[in-house]
């Protein structure tokens, strides 16, 4: 059991929850109940703390994470306040890799289930200790006993209840703390009143009490013993197993509230204040507790005056303002300037930071989100935090102006500072810019954050598909140079077969020129005019899966050249390929595509309806009620299979691709492609 202890430092908490649930508010509550408001914004209103950000404002959403570091009763806390949508989900992951508890903000939505089993799943993995807070109960119409039922598969660990809701009628009063039994009302704007049990709640009240007691004996088999004897734990009891298995991962405790009333969040703090462990503890669960200085950096945020900041939850170590820091492969930089930060705010700070601060770092040029720093020339050893997932949409971007070219790459490249599950692809065969992302809405606030921060006006498009082509039939052909202008002349003769080779085989040459019809020096000179040639056939892309066979020729004493060899080969080329019926191939992607169980037929409906072909599909593993379906699919249908996929499955579904092979295209499709190119 933990007890509070102001020289043990700060706690870090991060604030998860599915999209919309409540999570920036509960922010602005705990701001308000803290004092480090006067008055509680509200989202509706565009007036909190956190969500400063105009895109965040905009969309009426979290878009990245808010910091606030509050004193209550005495002791820091830091709390990370991350975004519900799904694009977004990276900022929790790299939040997460370093606090002491979460707080995971829900609500009574079955459909918000499945998005809430993902964050409890990250949580359960990293062992990270976690409450859930039942939020919006104001308007709460189901009774909590069956909320509870309807949210447990979300979670492995048991949901165990400590407060219950008094009601008159329809309206929510307040609520009963089972571990006290004490019964409290809410008042809007204060503390919420202690009451006495009301008279009609009682025998609920033991039945719920009882239920908390027996999931808490699960894991103490001397409570189990008190209450087969019928003996009532004392309160000691209750509260250190409650303190005691959440720490250890045992049980999820549910607190109840109203985040934009400001009510149960109170409890929330104290619980907090009692039972969150320290960053000692949580230094040794990430078996850093050893090392001499260690920080880890939790976010980047580039300032409007261009200042790159670094987020980090100081682990181990004090670290002082103009200190170099080493990171991740001997990275090194120097801290320029430590900070505070509320909202995005950032607030320079006198003095050190040490183990437990949550705080900035000015100008660590040289460090990612994710990465391990320490005070130690050569420690680099790094906490790890998972890999971004793999983007799932991409979009062509150039700028409007062809003069913001390159300060389009600089502000981009700032962009994945702050958001590093999008990247980017310059496509030199395409000749475009590709800016992929983790689905349309992150990448909405990323051209938005260009426009709006860096001032660059972008066209965006859809990302071109690399077709290909190939033949179907063999020809021979011949092809001559031949111009004669005074003096020198040019003169180049090849005969030529043009082949069809198994697909995947690309491009081969080859010649059996004999008695040197051809003069050997000249024969690369062919080959190079067959390869300029096939860069574009006759449809307009790359040719592959050909061999060229030089088979004859001719040539003059005094006119062949490299040069009018060249030409012969190409002239040949074009010539030949006529005959030869081209036909386009797209690329086929391997596709794996994730998502719970109960949407697998219809998943295999999607991807038949986009041309794909599926192999067969198993149960995810480590994912008890997901599948996973392998298909492969044309590259130029998983456009926006994302958005389809998401609609099916409450916005969890998701899926992965890589090259696989290329396939004919024939039809209208192909010809649709290939005028396409021809305009
Ligand atoms: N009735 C009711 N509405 C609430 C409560 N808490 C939040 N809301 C409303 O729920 C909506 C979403 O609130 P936010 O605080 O932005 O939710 P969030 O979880 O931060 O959302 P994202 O960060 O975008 O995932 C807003 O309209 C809030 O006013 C509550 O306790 N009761
Ligand atoms: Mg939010």
């Amino acid at each position: 059991m933990v007890t509070s202890d102001v020289s043990k430092g700060a706690r870090s908490v991060a604030i998860l929850g599915p999209y919309s649930s409540g999570k920036t508010s509960l922010l602005e509550s705990i701001l308000e109940h803290t004092g480090a408001v006067t008055r509680q914004g509200s989202v509706e209103a565009g007036n909190t703390v956190g969500d400063a950000s105009r895109e965040a404002r905009d969309h009426s959403m979290s878009v990245e994470i808010n910091v606030a570091t509050v004193e209550y009763l005495g002791e820091k806390f830091t709390f990370l306040d991350c975004p519900g949508a799904i694009d977004m989900r990276y900022e929790a992951t790299a939040a997460i890799s370093a606090v002491d508890a979460a707080v995971v903000v829900c609500e009574d939505d079955a459909k918000k289930v499945p998005a809430l089993q993902l964050i409890l799943k990250q949580l359960e993995d990293r062992g990270i200790p976690h409450f859930l807070f039942l939020n919006k109960v104001d308007k709460a119409e189901t009774r909590v006993r069956d909320i509870i039922p309807m949210l447990q598969p979300a979670s492995k660990l048991p949901l165990v209840l400590r407060q219950i809701l008094i009601r008159d009628g329809d309206e929510v009063k307040g609520f009963i703390d089972l571990a006290m039994e004490r019964a409290y009302i809410y008042r809007s704007g204060q503390l919420s009143e202690e009451v006495e049990l009301p008279k009609d709640d009682k025998e609920r009240e033991a039945d719920a009490r009882f239920a908390m007691l027996e999931k808490l004996a699960d894991y103490d088999d001397a409570l189990m013993e008190l209450l087969l004897d019928d003996v009532n734990p004392d309160e000691g009891t209750v509260f250190g197993d409650l303190s005691d298995e959440f720490q250890h991962g045992d049980i999820c405790p549910v607190l109840l509230g109203s985040a934009a009333k400001g009510n149960g969040v109170t409890r929330l703090l104290k619980a907090l204040r009692h039972e969150a462990p320290y960053v000692s503890q949580t230094a040794e669960n990430l078996e850093v507790s050893e090392r001499e200085s260690c920080a880890q950096v939790l976010k980047t945020f580039h300032t409007e005056h261009g200042g790159k900041l670094s987020l980090l939850r100081i682990l181990t170590g004090q670290f002082a303002d103009s200190s170099t820091v080493y990171g991740r492969d001997g990275a090194e930089d120097r801290i320029s300037g430590i900070f505070t930060i509320t909202g995005q705010e950032p607030k320079k700070l006198s003095g050190m930071a040490g183990p437990g601060d949550t705080v900035a770092f000015g100008k660590l040029e040289n460090c990612k989100t994710g990465d391990t720093i320490s005070l130690v020339k050569g420690d680099d050893v790094q906490v790890g935090i998972p890999a971004p997932e793999q983007p799932v949409m991409g979009i062509s971007i150039a700028a409007k102006a062809h003069s913001d070219e390159v300060r389009l790459t600089a502000a981009l490249e700032k962009i994945i500072d702050e958001f590093p599950s999008i990247s980017l692809e310059h496509n030199q065969q395409l000749g475009e810019l590709v800016l992929w992302g983790q689905g349309d809405m992150q990448l909405r606030i990323a051209r938005e954050r260009l426009v709006r921060k860096y001032g660059i006006d972008v066209a965006t498009a859809s990302r071109k598909i690399p077709y290909k082509e190939t033949i179907r039939k063999s020809t021979e052909v011949r092809g001559r140079h031949k111009k004669q202008s005074g003096g020198h002349g040019q003169f180049g003769d090849v005969v030529i077969e043009i082949k069809p080779l198994p697909r995947g085989m690309g491009f081969e040459f080859s010649d059996s020129i004999t008695g040197g019809v051809v003069p050997k020096q000249y024969i690369p000179s062919v080959e190079q005019g067959v390869r300029e040639y096939i860069a574009s056939g006759p449809l307009g892309f790359p040719v592959v899966d050909i061999a060229v066979h030089l088979k004859d020729g001719s040539y003059h004493s005094v006119d062949s050249s490299d040069q009018a060899f060249k030409s012969a080969g190409r002239v040949a080329m074009v010539e030949g390929m006529k005959e030869c019926s081209p036909v386009l191939l797209e690329p086929v992607m391997a596709v794996k595509v994730v998502i719970p169980s109960d949407a697998t037929a219809k998943v295999n409906g999607i991807i038949s309806s986009r041309r794909g072909a599926i192999l067969g599909f198993d149960a995810r593993p480590g994912w008890e009620g997901w599948d996973v379906v392998d298909a492969h699919i044309p590259e130029s249908e998983l456009g926006d299979l994302i958005i389809e996929l998401r609609s099916i499955t409450a916005g969890v579904g998701t899926f992965s691709a890589k090259f696989h092979h290329l396939a004919e295209l024939t039809g209208r499709l192909a010809d649709e492609v290939t005028k396409s190119v021809a305009g």
